[in-house]
């Protein structure tokens, strides 16, 4: 799941709308979204039926003219002000929206048209890249109030040799989707001594609990309401942070999307033009507008940002590879005849094995061998897979 943060009135849940086409309240005020959205957006991928020569006809996705576009579960939280983690504003209501997030999408006014607290200021007079510090700075502020509270007991057990520090840390973030590796990564990052952890200052704990936000909660940039004049020069210093920064206009990806909806024009989530497909039926208005959008932000941009930052947030940040399950290795169809029916996202790393055990607990139990289907070659438990593969599980068990 990735959430999608910052703080008030930057284009949250324009975002959130325009990739997952469910209502969210928009408002040009700061706090319109009290309560979290959840919805289902799209990543989006070069299909293997082209490659393949096929007509496939999918179950768990989409096809697209060739593009496949698998559902992943994306919120929308509440903004964020600073001192949240004290309390202020919507406060920890905000910070609890993102412990089951894998990763963030930091939707930042990058034209610096409002102010720290989200209110409209003129555009060029509030420092974007402020916002980028502090919201850094209140998770893992948060994520210090939820280890601090027990640390001097969990140190002392530590070193007491009766559990290690990383059990021991990951059970006080339980349900935060922190995981033993992120905590060993932040670890030999900061290179605090392990054995000794009653000897780390509070310094040391905010830097070790820096890097772990950094490794648990990884986090892009989408430099948000790109098509306002200050936010090019902004981008280009936001790129100076050394993160991913992808340049965004949900604005304009969300009318794109609803004109696409009624069928006024061809356009895909992540597409860099569309085509009108009822010139009658649209307004003057519409007309209008829709060549704003293609001149200042599609020509001007390549596309509206919406759909790479999401990709970018599931291949780049979570590094994750879309493969092919099927159960017949000629036809690359399942029982039911269908032709490249699922499209999964897995982690890159994922064996054959683990995908068997992903697709139904019985294929993992059960698994005797796989085949790919490109080279139409065996492949066994421990092959890791690539992206794009398509593999056909052969199992002792059957799907129940
Ligand atoms: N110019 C411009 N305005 C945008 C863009 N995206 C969103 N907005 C406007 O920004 C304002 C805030 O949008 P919301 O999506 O409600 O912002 P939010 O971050 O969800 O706000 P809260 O829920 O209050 O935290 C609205 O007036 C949007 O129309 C954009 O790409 N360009
Ligand atoms: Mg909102």
């Amino acid at each position: 799941m990735v959430g999608i943060v910052g703080k008030p009135n930057t284009g949250k849940s324009t975002f959130f709308s325009a990739a997952t086409l469910a209502p969210a309240e928009i408002a040009n005020y700061p706090f319109t979204t009290i309560k979290p959205n959840r919805g289902v957006g799209y990543i989006r991928s070069p299909c293997v039926c082209t490659e393949f020569g096929v007509k496939d006809t999918p179950v768990n996705s989409l096809c697209l003219d060739g593009k496949r576009l698998i559902p992943v579960e994306l919120i929308d939280c509440a903004g964020l002000v600073p001192g949240a983690w004290q309390g202020r504003g919507l406060g920890n209501q905000f910070l609890d929206e993102i412990r089951k997030a894998d990763a963030l999408i930091h939707i930042v006014d990058a034209a610096g048209a409002t102010d720290s607290e989200g209110r409209i200021v003129k555009p060029g007079s509030h420092d974007p890249l402020e916002d980028v510090k502090f919201l850094e700075t209140e998770i893992t502020m948060w994520m210090a109030q939820i280890l601090r509270k027990d640390w001097p007991k969990l140190a002392r057990t530590a070193e007491s040799g009766a559990q290690d520090i990383i059990g021991l840390v990951e059970n006080q973030f339980s349900g935060l989707a922190i995981k033993r590796t992120h905590i060993m990564e932040a670890l030999k990052k900061t290179e605090l001594n392990e054995d000794k952890p009653t000897t780390w200052s509070e310094e040391d704990l905010l830097k070790f609990l820096g890097e772990l936000r950094r490794v648990a909660k990884p986090m892009i940039i989408a430099a948000n309401k790109i098509d306002l004049s200050p936010a090019e020069e902004n981008v280009e210093r936001l790129r100076g942070l050394n993160q991913l920064v992808i340049q965004c206009c949900a604005e304009a990806e969300l009318a794109l999307r609803r004109a696409a909806e009624k069928g006024l024009i061809d356009y895909k989530p992540g597409d860099c033009n569309f085509k009108i497909m009822k010139p009658d039926e649209i307004t003057e208005a519409q007309s209008k507008a829709l060549k704003t959008i293609q001149e200042m932000v599609l020509l001007k941009f390549g596309t509206t940002g919406v759909q790479e930052a999401i990709n970018t947030a599931y291949f780049k940040l979570l590094n994750m590879i879309v493969v092919y399950p099927v159960e017949d290795v000629e036809r690359l169809s399942n029982h039911n005849g269908r032709v490249l029916p699922d499209a999964y996202v897995v982690p890159y790393g994922t064996t054959a094995r683990q995908l068997a055990y992903t697709v139904h607990t019985e294929l993992g139990e059960g698994f005797i061998y796989a085949v790919e289907a490109r080279e139409k070659k065996r492949i066994g438990e421990n092959h890791v897979l690539k992206d794009r593969d398509v593999v056909s599980i052969v199992s002792a068990k059957k799907r129940g």
